[in-house]
């Protein structure tokens, strides 16, 4: 896609896609026009649309055919995912959808095959990697500093009313994996690499929750690494860390430890040195979801800069499935009490690549 500015419409317009139109909003000087707003709650749309000074829309396609659009941001329910993709796809528009990215595997994979028959771009709006604290974790590994990682603790443990803006969580049939277990996985990919076998035990510890709300996951790491990812969103811990995801990372030459208030400790052949790498604080955003808000804000940056530039993202469709197959596995794990190999993700893609489609 030549430079110059890139037209969005973003669908849906509920509490987390406030974010999203906040941070297109924000990206006006390099090059994001936000073009159009869409949610069938005609109240939310037209807030959204007068807010943010554009069109407003409840249908989808209406939007797509009315406006000229380059990209489509889609921050709805995962639900709806599935066709809404379809749709943008359809139309050729490049698209960015919300994580988790459809509710099931099927969903994923036609999502993918569809896009890459189309030969449209297709993001997963998948944003814990693109943290501040995170994107310096990845930078020290890369650095050399740590040696080579060969054991890791990825962990989100809170208490936080996470319910209270997003009530659904009650009654999803995958919470704590699906919801923020995900971006636990998919920070263990984007750390430590792709994954050999994983197991899993979950637990419902908070009894109006309809599903698990604890997750304690093991990894096997195809390059040798192990690591342990944890999340719960029924914690009693003081201070409470949320939203920010603590790491423990082990290599032959040294450390890095992540703690609350994303303070970081490296060590590096005996020297130790600290530093905080706070996310900053936007017009916006509002403490303690400024964290996760510069994510999304950042992931929405990476997305302009690879569509200017016409490569996939980081966290594209076909990457995404990795981190799907991973929260699969893991329920898998867990229900039949053992160690998964997420192979399904090397049968379907070879599935997609031959072009038999989806399993
Ligand atoms: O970003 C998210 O996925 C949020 C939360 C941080 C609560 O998990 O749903």
């Amino acid at each position: 896609m030549a430079r110059g500015a890139i037209r969005i419409g973003v669908i849906g317009c509920g509490f987390y896609a406030q974010n999203h139109l906040h941070a297109w909003k924000d990206l006006a000087n390099e090059g994001a026009m936000l073009a159009a707003v869409c949610d069938v709650d005609a109240g939310k749309a037209q807030t959204a649309g007068r807010s943010f000074g554009v069109p407003s829309y409840t249908d989808a396609a209406t939007m797509m055919a009315t406006e000229r659009l380059d990209a489509v941001d889609i921050v709805t329910r995962h639900d709806t995912h599935r066709a809404l993709c379809e749709l943008a796809i359809a139309k050729r528009v490049a698209t960015i959808v919300q994580k988790p990215f459809a509710p099931t595997w099927k969903d994923c994979a036609a999502i993918v095959e569809a896009a890459e028959k189309a030969s449209v771009w297709l993001a997963v709006h998948e944003n814990f990697r693109f943290q501040a604290p995170m994107r310096h974790v990845r930078r020290v590994i890369d650095s050399g500093a740590i040696g080579t990682p060969s054991w890791a603790r990825v962990t989100f443990r809170t208490g936080f009313d996470v319910f209270r803006t997003q009530p659904y969580l009650y009654d999803e049939e995958r919470l704590a994996i699906a919801d923020v277990g995900i971006h636990m996985l998919d920070l263990a990919r984007f750390f430590l690499g792709e994954v050999e076998r994983i197991s899993c035990e979950t637990q419902r510890r908070n009894p109006k929750v309809r599903a698990e709300d604890t997750a304690t996951m093991l990894l096997r790491h195809r390059g040798g690494a192990v690591s342990i990812v944890e999340c719960t969103y029924e914690a009693r811990r003081d201070p409470d860390p949320f939203p920010e995801t603590l790491i423990e990372i082990e290599g032959d030459r040294g450390s890095i430890v992540v703690r609350g208030g994303s303070h970081m400790r490296v060590t590096s052949n005996g020297t130790t040195t600290e530093e905080d790498i706070g996310s900053p604080l936007l017009s916006w955003t509002s403490h303690p979801w400024h964290v996760a808000q510069e994510g999304a804000l950042s992931a929405c940056r990476h997305f302009l800069d690879c569509l200017h530039r016409g490569i996939p993202a980081e966290t594209s469709g076909r990457d995404n499935l990795k981190t799907y197959a991973l929260v699969d596995a893991a329920y898998r794990a867990a229900a039949e009490g053992r160690a998964i190999v997420p192979e399904r993700w090397n049968e379907s893609m070879g599935a997609i690549a031959n072009g038999r489609g989806a399993p």
